[in-house]
């Protein structure tokens, strides 16, 4: 090896180690991790307001170590879907109805059954208590970290059929409804024909008649515009809906405690931006809703609908016992 070959190696060899060193410090400096998040409604719904929360809250925690991007609309799939995306880590957060969720944390069925809790109040202090902590840490069993307990909504039915005031005017409707056990015997119980369905498919199958009706809170029915393609609105509040904060156990027990406690902090936050706006919108959603020409009927007697569906709660505790229902009877909210 001649001396200037040698030399000239040298310097090619120091060149392209300080390129590489430089490229490896941009690069770190620059490449926040994405955080792919997903949900089924519109980006001008309760749900959007949670998760521009989560992105602001985990960005600004993590000094942009994280960069979180939104997918509305169902543009990951239906519920169901992209919580087995969670599983095997193709979305890393999804906010999402417990609709789906028991199909894969039996525990939270309990939270499904009708005429549970009685307001808000009650439903959001449960959650936030030692039940609420106890079914998130238990979904840790089943392929998901369980983040924070947000909220969809009391729910209320809508069809284009008839106005509903009392459990037999709902007798014979086809309604749509969630992919959920619980929800279905109660309905069954009403005498309405219960159709599942994934929400993506919700509003074209109002719009085509497939189905007479469907069930969902003020939040969502305000979102969809279901006024589209429904007439008529009862304030049945049949069941609370609570909505869950899920996160990948292929992305987050790969992180440290602290990067961990930022997303935690983040779901925290976006619970709370989405319970604020689930509070507005129980405030103005009804009124906007006359204004876009549904009747709703306001005056809803609620003690036939909950004894219609009373069995409801039998059908429960014979497949999974009382222990959480017991639990959550006991809780001091
Ligand atoms: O979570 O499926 C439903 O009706 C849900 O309420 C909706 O996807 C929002």
């Amino acid at each position: 090896m001649t001396a200037t070959f040698a030399r000239r190696t040298l310097s090619t060899a120091i060149a392209g180690a300080t390129a590489a060193a430089v490229g490896l410090g941009a690069l770190s400096a620059q490449a926040a991790q994405t955080v792919n998040l997903g949900h089924t409604l519109s980006d001008s719904s309760h749900y959007s307001v949670g998760a521009d929360a989560f992105k602001e809250t985990l960005e600004r925690l993590s000094g942009g170590e994280f960069e979180v991007v939104e997918h509305p609309s169902g543009a990951l799939g239906g519920e169901r879907a992209m919580i087995e995306g969670l599983q095997i880590g193709t979305v890393d957060v999804v906010i999402t109805s417990t609709g789906p969720l028991g199909n894969f944390v039996p525990e939270t069925y309990v939270l499904d059954l009708p005429f549970l809790f009685a307001d808000y109040e009650q439903a959001r202090c449960t959650l936030d208590g030692e039940v609420g902590q106890d079914l998130l840490d238990r979904m840790g069993e089943h392929d998901l970290v369980g983040l924070a307990w947000s909220e969809n909504g009391f729910r209320h039915m809508t069809n284009g059929k008839r106005p509903v005031t009392s459990p037999s005017d709902a007798e014979g409707l086809k309604v749509r409804t969630m992919e959920n056990k619980v929800h279905m015997a109660a309905f069954e119980q009403m005498g309405v024909h219960p159709t599942p369905m994934a929400f993506p498919e919700v509003f074209t199958a109002l719009q085509q008649g497939t189905v007479d009706g469907q069930e969902n809170p003020i939040t969502v029915i305000v979102a969809t515009k279901f006024w589209e393609v429904q007439d008529h609105l009862s304030l049945t509040g049949h069941v609370y809906s609570p909505a869950a904060v899920l996160g990948s156990p292929i992305l987050l027990d790969g992180l440290s405690d602290e990067q961990r406690g930022w997303f935690e902090q983040a779901a925290r936050a976006s619970a709370e931006a989405t319970r604020e706006e689930v509070s507005r919108l129980e405030r103005e959603g009804v009124a906007l809703l006359r204004e876009k020409g549904m009747t709703v009927k306001t005056d809803v007697d609620k003690a036939p609908f909950q004894e219609a569906v009373k069995p409801a709660y039998q059908i429960y505790t014979d497949q999974y016992g009382s222990e959480m229902l017991d639990r959550v009877r006991a809780s001091d909210c």
